[in-house]
């Protein structure tokens, strides 16, 4: 089967997809380029979800009757399969959270609850506000230092200015994995190599990352990675962190209640093991079955295609958007990602936006969430496309199309 056909097969399993949208003129079939917010959900996620309400709907870990088991061995099933989705040593080191950016405070609250005043945490100027916001917090919270390493014009990062930033005070360096405005996607592993030949562990922000192409946490040697179930075919409100056992179990737990402890007294508590010592309360378990559906169906879709499709997508869409005048690309690094953020001269990105809906062409404006990014590039705001395995190129051609109206209109 050659890619075309696998594409137009696979859009059969998305029901969103044959949505036609009321705009000008003659109703529109959906064009959704907004996979970078969101992405939609097959019919096997759905039907996943609905099955677990419709016959082992219980709470985990708690019960000793059939549903309660059979939840929990759906739940605990959904653990399993994203250790291997991500090749990680043990199952105990996948802790389901509501997202990246529950992942990320996790670790940044924890953490940081170890450092002394004036140690240093090392981020990147290409960060989302999750990756950013949370080391603010534990920085004011516990006298920390953020330092920064600088992209170049092209978006890439400086990775020889490291040594000059590099201090013995440096705790920890957290980066984005690929920059979800710029498309960048960062040479991890080499970032992880200098931190850890100076003792350094690295957090990693997989969210534009994981659902695009393999990741082996044992191969980039990465100490904690986190990502989102939603942008990869999988329910809302379920993100995952991997830790790496030994780091999780130094780390203090991060939200108390039910779960995360063994034992109880009005003096105290004692923490649970792992994983449950991070998942305090009743898990997100309807996010857990179907973000199981998602990797699985992944997993036959294959990640190496997925990404080898989108890398066809983004050619083409960058080589077709020149025809448009007055547009401006940010980012042009060689390992680039499915997203294309532009402005088009003398036009708000929210009216383009906006324009591109009459035409059932969904695209998201604004700063996407990475306020000093935007700030570096000099603009307020910018739209942005991005692609997933079901997009194709006649979609690219209605994005480019109504683009070029809007630039004559506009
Ligand atoms: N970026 C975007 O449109 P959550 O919201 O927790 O699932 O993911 C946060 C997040 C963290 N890191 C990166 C690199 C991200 O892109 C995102 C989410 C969306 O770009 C929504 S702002």
């Amino acid at each position: 089967m050659d890619d075309l056909e696998k594409v137009h097969r696979l859009r059969q399993d998305f029901p969103i997809l044959n949505r036609e949208l009321a705009g000008v003129g003659t109703p529109r079939r959906l064009v959704y380029l907004d996979n970078a917010a969101t992405t939609q959900k097959p019919r096997s996620v759905l039907d996943a979800i609905t099955a677990y309400y419709e016959t082992s709907n219980a709470n985990v870990h708690r019960a000793i009757h059939t549903l309660g088991e059979e939840a929990t061995r759906l739940y605990e099933l959904a653990r399993e399969k994203t250790r291997a989705f991500l090749n990680a040593e043990f199952s105990e080191e996948i802790i389901f959270t509501r997202g990246t950016t529950e992942s990320i405070n996790l670790v940044a609250s924890s953490f940081c609850s170890l450092l002394n005043p004036g140690d240093e945490i090392l981020l990147t100027e290409m960060e989302h506000h999750s990756n950013l916001v949370p080391w603010q917090m534990a920085a004011q919270r516990h006298g920390l230092v953020l330092k920064f390493i600088p992209f170049d014009p092209d978006g890439v990062l400086e990775f020889g200015k490291l040594p000059q930033l590099w201090t013995s005070r440096v705790r920890l360096l957290a980066l984005t994995h690929t920059s979800n405005v710029l498309g960048t996607v960062n040479p991890v592993a080499d970032f992880v190599r200098f931190a850890h030949e100076r003792g350094v562990p690295v957090l990693v922000d997989g969210a534009q990352a994981a659902p695009h192409r393999p990741v082996d946490v044992q191969a980039l040697d990465v100490d904690f990675y986190a990502f989102s179930s939603h942008k990869m075919l999988g329910p809302t409100g379920l993100g995952v962190l991997y830790g790496k056992k030994d780091w999780l179990e130094k780390l203090p737990p991060f939200a108390g209640g039910g779960e995360m402890i063994r034992s109880v007294t009005l003096e105290g508590f004692e923490p649970n093991v792992l994983p449950y010592k991070f998942e305090a309360g009743t898990p997100n378990i309807e996010g857990a079955v179907g973000f199981a559906a998602a990797l699985d169906y992944l997993g036959t879709v294959g990640l190496d295609w997925i990404h080898g499709w989108e890398q066809k997508l983004t050619s083409y869409a960058l080589e077709q958007i020149k025809r448009v005048p007055g547009l401006t690309v940010y980012g042009k690094a060689p390992d680039r990602a499915g997203v294309v953020a532009f402005s088009l001269e003398g036009v708000h990105a929210h009216d383009l936006s906006a324009y591109l809906d009459q035409s059932g062409v969904a695209v998201r404006a604004g700063h996407h969430c990475a306020h000093p990014l935007a700030r570096k590039l000099g603009v307020i705001s910018t739209a942005r496309a991005s692609f997933y395995l079901y997009n194709t190129f006649e979609e690219i051609d209605r994005w480019i199309q109504a683009l070029e109206a809007g630039a004559k209109i506009l």
